[in-house]
């Protein structure tokens, strides 16, 4: 496929994943216990998409990091933040309940949604403290883009384009899925048909 297939359908994903309205918010904070995002995929990435030109520092410290977006991100999705560094969301430990952790080793393919995370020194990250970000949306070869902050010499909250496979691991939330969005996301083989 060439660049602008890929184009083209990146861009199809992303409208269809952003492309329903959405009446008023509907993040609580209820959820904790379960893992399961208090809201749908669809108004998570909007939300995301919402916070590009913005400087989050959630902690109050070390100005906006990109785990700070990752704080607001969890707190978005009610199930609380974990704290940490970017390069700790490749371990299990502080994992929400039912949310998976799929490594790019074993071949993971990037959802619109998930958390993607480097460890310190991969493809180029040059802290040792890792780097996370919010997956924007895929190509079908696994080209992806990836709503983050304090990446590259904007520390701001940017959308950048990442190649297939160039990333540590994903934390995948166990979304509730719309049957439109799965039959959406199965053409992608991101996830079963029901
Ligand atoms: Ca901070």
């Amino acid at each position: 496929m060439n660049k602008h297939g890929i184009t083209a359908l990146i861009a199809a994903l992303a409208v269809f994943l952003l492309s329903f309205s959405f009446g008023g918010s509907a993040c609580a904070k209820e959820k904790k216990e379960t893992g399961k995002p208090a809201c749908s995929i669809q108004e998570a990435l909007q939300w995301a998409r919402d916070r590009k030109g913005e400087y989050i520092d959630m902690d109050g410290a070390y100005g906006a990091q990109c785990v700070d977006l990752i704080y607001a991100y969890y707190e978005r999705l009610g199930v609380g933040r974990r704290g940490g560094n970017g390069a700790d969301y490749q371990y299990d430990e502080k994992l929400p309940k039912g949310w998976e952790r799929l490594n790019a080793d074993d071949g993971a393919f990037p959802m619109p949604g998930d958390v993607v995370v480097w460890a310190g020194g991969a493809y180029g990250i040059s802290s040792s403290c890792g780097h996370v970000g919010i997956v924007h949306s895929v190509s079908k070869k696994g080209n992806f883009k990836v709503i983050e902050q304090n990446y590259g010499a904007d520390r701001s909250v940017t959308i950048n384009p990442h190649k297939a496979g160039e990333f540590t691991c994903l934390l995948r939330p166990n979304w509730s899925l719309t049957d439109a969005v799965r039959h959406e996301l199965a053409k992608y083989g991101l996830v079963n048909e029901k």
